[in-house]
C-alpha cells in the first residue's frame, strides 16, 4: 500500500515537472558578432538604421549601459555563456576553447542549464567562438540541436582593399558583394532561415531554447549594394574624432592593441578607406537587422511572440578610428558599449535603463525569468528588477577587462580605467560621452571609489593561452610572446608622435 502510494506521487510529482516545464517561456537568444553601439535606439550614430531591433526595444527593456566582460569575441562569449568573468577563469585570448581547460571542463553552462531543465536547444551560427569539433556519432554536449554554420558566406575572388598591414589578413576587408545584390548567399542569411524553420518546426509541449549568432558586422564586412544605398557616401557618416585624442591616454593604452591586423586611422587616412570602411559597417549592421527581422516575423507568424523571451546582444563593440584605430581591444566605450535587449514575458515594454549592466548578468537572468533552480557559480546579477523597473537599483558598475590588469569600470556616471602598470583613466560618460577627456589627475576621490570595484580575483592566462594575450612581468609588457621596449614605437603610429 505505501508502495503504491509512493509511486503514484512519484507519478503525479513527474507530471508536475512535466507539465511546469511545457508552461515556462520560450527563449530566443540572439548574439550579433562586434556589433558596437550604432544601433537606432542607442542614439550613438545618426545616421544608423536598424528598425527590427529598435522595434524589439520598443516591446523591451534597452539595457542603454551595457558593457561586454572582455573586448574579444572567445573570452566575452565563455564569460557570457559560463557566467564567470575572463579575470576568474583565466580565458583572456582566442584560445583555448574553455573546455580544454580541466578546472572548466564540466561547467555547465547557459543552455545546458536549461536543457537540464526541460528545455530543447537549437544552435545557428556563431555563439561560442570556437567549439571542439566531435565525432559524428557522438552527441554534441553544448547544444541537442544544430542548424547553420553561419559565417561570412559568399566572398570575392580577391579582396576589395588595397593590403593591409601585418601580413595583408583575408578578413581585413569590407565592401559590396555579392556584385548581384541578393543576400540570400550570405552565411547570417542562412542562420536566419534555419532560425526560421526551428521555430516553424518545434514541436508543442516542450519549450525551446534557439540561439542564432550572426556573424556581421565582424570584418569582413560585406553587404550588397541596396544597404549601402542607406548611407550616404560622404564624411557625414563618420564619427566625431579629434586630433589628438590620445595625448591624455597612456603608452600602456596601447600595449593592449599592440600590433594587430586591424588597421590603424592612419592607414585608413593614407588609403582613403576611412568613409568606405564604416559605410561597409553601417550596411552591414542593418543587414544583419533585416535577417534579426525575419527571425522575429517567424516568431509572431507561429503565434510565439507572446511566450518567448527574447535577448539580444553584441559579443563587444568596434572602434572605426575613434582613438585612431580600428577593430576591439580597447577599454573604452566603443568596445565594451553593446546592445542588449531583452523582451517577453517578466519584461516591461518601451523602457530604457541606465543601470550598468554586464554580458555576465544574461545568465542569471534568463534563470530568473524563467524560475529555474539557480546555479551556485555564476558570477553575474540577475537584471530582473531593472527588466520589471527601469529605475530599479543596482549594486555595482559594469566591469569590462583585457588581459590580466587591465579593467574599465562603467557607473552611470563614470568609466574607470586601471591598466596593468597603474596607469589610470577617467572620463565623465553623463557630459563627455565620448571620452574625449581623461579627468583621473583632477578627480582623485571619484578615481578612488571606482578603484574599489576592481575585482579582488585577477588571474593570468590559463595554459594553452594565444593571441591577443598580454602579459607582464618584472615591468616589462610581452604582447603575444613579444617584449616591448621602453622606447619601441607604436606600430603604425607616426614616430614622431611617440609617447
Ligand atoms: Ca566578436
Ligand atoms: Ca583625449
Amino acid at each position: 500500500m505505501i508502495r503504491v502510494a509512493l509511486s503514484l506521487s512519484l507519478a503525479f510529482f513527474c507530471t508536475a515537472l512535466v507539465s511546469s516545464a511545457a508552461e515556462k517561456p520560450n527563449i530566443l537568444f540572439i548574439a550579433i558578432d562586434d556589433q558596437n553601439d550604432w544601433i537606432g535606439c542607442m542614439d550613438s550614430h545618426p545616421l544608423v538604421k536598424t528598425p527590427n531591433i529598435d522595434r524589439l526595444a520598443d516591446r523591451g527593456t534597452l539595457m542603454a549601459n551595457a558593457h561586454c566582460q572582455a573586448p574579444l569575441c572567445n573570452p566575452s562569449r565563455t564569460s557570457l555563456m559560463v557566467g564567470l568573468r575572463p579575470s576568474t577563469t583565466g580565458i583572456h585570448g582566442l584560445r583555448p576553447w574553455f573546455r580544454d581547460v580541466p578546472q572548466w571542463a564540466d561547467l555547465v553552462s547557459l543552455p545546458q542549464h536549461f536543457q537540464a531543465n526541460g528545455y530543447e536547444t537549437y544552435s545557428n551560427g556563431k555563439i561560442y567562438h570556437s567549439i571542439r569539433s566531435q565525432p559524428a556519432n557522438e552527441p554534441n554536449p553544448e547544444f541537442q540541436n544544430w542548424g547553420s554554420r553561419g559565417g561570412v558566406g559568399s566572398k570575392p575572388p580577391q579582396k576589395l582593399i588595397p593590403e593591409t598591414p601585418f601580413g595583408n589578413h583575408a578578413l581585413m576587408d569590407w565592401g559590396v558583394w555579392p556584385d548581384d545584390n541578393d543576400d540570400s548567399t550570405k552565411g547570417d542569411y542562412d542562420v536566419a532561415s534555419h532560425a526560421v524553420r526551428m521555430i516553424e518546426e518545434h514541436p508543442e509541449g516542450k519549450p525551446f531554447f534557439l540561439a542564432a549568432g550572426f556573424f556581421l558586422p565582424h570584418v569582413p564586412c560585406y553587404a550588397t549594394q541596396k544597404w549601402f544605398d542607406l548611407y550616404p557616401d560622404d564624411a557625414s557618416v563618420l564619427p566625431p574624432m579629434p586630433e589628438g585624442d590620445r595625448d591624455d591616454t597612456p603608452r600602456s593604452s596601447w600595449w593592449i592593441h599592440w600590433s594587430l591586423p586591424e588597421p590603424r586611422k592612419q592607414w585608413l587616412d593614407e588609403n582613403d578607406q576611412q568613409i568606405n570602411l564604416v559605410r561597409s559597417y553601417l550596411a552591414s549592421t542593418s543587414f544583419v537587422d533585416s535577417q534579426v527581422g525575419r527571425i522575429l516575423d517567424a516568431l509572431d507568424k507561429a503565434g510565439k511572440t507572446d511566450n518567448t523571451i527574447v535577448v539580444l546582444w553584441g559579443d563587444h563593440g568596434f572602434h572605426l578610428g575613434e582613438k585612431a584605430i580600428t577593430g576591439k581591444n580597447t577599454l573604452w566605450r566603443r568596445s565594451t558599449r553593446i546592445p542588449l535587449i531583452f523582451a517577453g514575458p517578466g519584461v516591461t515594454a518601451g523602457q530604457r535603463s541606465s543601470k550598468p549592466a554586464e554580458l555576465l548578468d544574461i545568465y542569471p537572468t534568463l534563470v530568473d525569468l524563467c524560475d529555474l533552480p539557480s546555479i551556485d557559480h555564476l558570477e553575474g546579477l540577475s537584471l530582473k528588477p531593472q527588466l520589471q523597473d527601469a529605475d530599479a537599483p543596482r549594486e555595482r558598475p559594469a566591469i569590462t577587462s583585457h588581459n590580466q590588469g587591465n579593467f574599465s569600470i562603467v557607473s552611470e556616471k563614470w568609466r574607470y580605467i586601471h591598466y596593468v602598470d597603474g596607469a589610470e583613466e577617467l572620463y565623465d560618460i553623463v557630459n563627455d560621452p565620448h571620452e574625449w577627456t581623461n579627468v583621473a589627475s583632477q578627480k582623485k576621490s571619484v578615481v578612488a571609489s571606482m578603484r574599489k570595484w576592481l575585482p579582488k580575483i585577477d588571474n593570468g592566462p590559463v595554459a594553452g593561452s594565444g593571441a591577443r594575450v598580454l602579459t607582464y612581468y618584472d615591468k616589462t609588457p610581452v604582447w603575444e610572446g613579444q617584449p616591448i621596449g621602453e622606447d619601441d614605437p607604436i606600430p603604425q603610429d607616426s614616430p614622431q608622435k611617440k609617447r
